[in-house]
């Protein structure tokens, strides 16, 4: 579970992401669908070449998201409710998938942060998008 520090480091740290939200998670979102193929089914009529109006918009909505349950560490749960029906029901997303893009975001905020992406941020967020993770995927049946 995320300590009283995991968050504090969480808190700290998001607004870098959350100020370019398009471009990092167009970015996150790029490098997932090729480093694994297989990920790109799950959008067949988008545009996935780099830098698409499509990638953009998505990777804003996806880290947009990931602020909101920033914003409600104590409530991660309540916070992705809706969105964690939608994977479940609606988009059937293989729970698999979800590590995948994790490391693409965390592969990405490494290299725009690095002098500022130390081990107890490393940490921290890793545990964070696992945390997602669970909650999105927590109604599959
Ligand atoms: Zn997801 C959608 C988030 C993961 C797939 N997503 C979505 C959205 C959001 C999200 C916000 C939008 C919604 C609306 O519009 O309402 N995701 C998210 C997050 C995560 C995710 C936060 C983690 C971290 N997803 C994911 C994965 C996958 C996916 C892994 C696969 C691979 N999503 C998806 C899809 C969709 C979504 C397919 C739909 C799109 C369209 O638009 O069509």
């Amino acid at each position: 579970a995320l300590t009283a520090d995991d968050k504090k480091v969480i808190k700290c740290f998001w607004p870098l992401l959350s100020g370019c939200s398009e471009e990092l998670g167009a970015e996150a979102m790029g490098r997932m669908f090729i480093t694994e193929k297989r990920t790109k089914t799950y959008f067949p009529s988008f545009d996935l070449t780099p830098k698409s109006t499509h990638l953009k918009a998505h990777g804003k909505k996806v880290i947009d998201a990931l602020t909101e349950a920033v914003n409600h560490l104590d409530n991660i749960q309540g916070a992705l409710n809706k969105l964690s029906d939608l994977h479940a029901y609606d988009l059937r997303v293989d729970p698999g998938n979800f590590p995948l893009l994790a490391q693409n975001i965390l592969v990405v905020t490494a290299i725009h942060f690095h002098d500022k992406f130390d081990i107890c941020t490393h940490i921290a967020l890793d545990k964070f998008l696992d945390r997602v993770a669970c909650v999105l995927t927590s109604k599959y049946r």
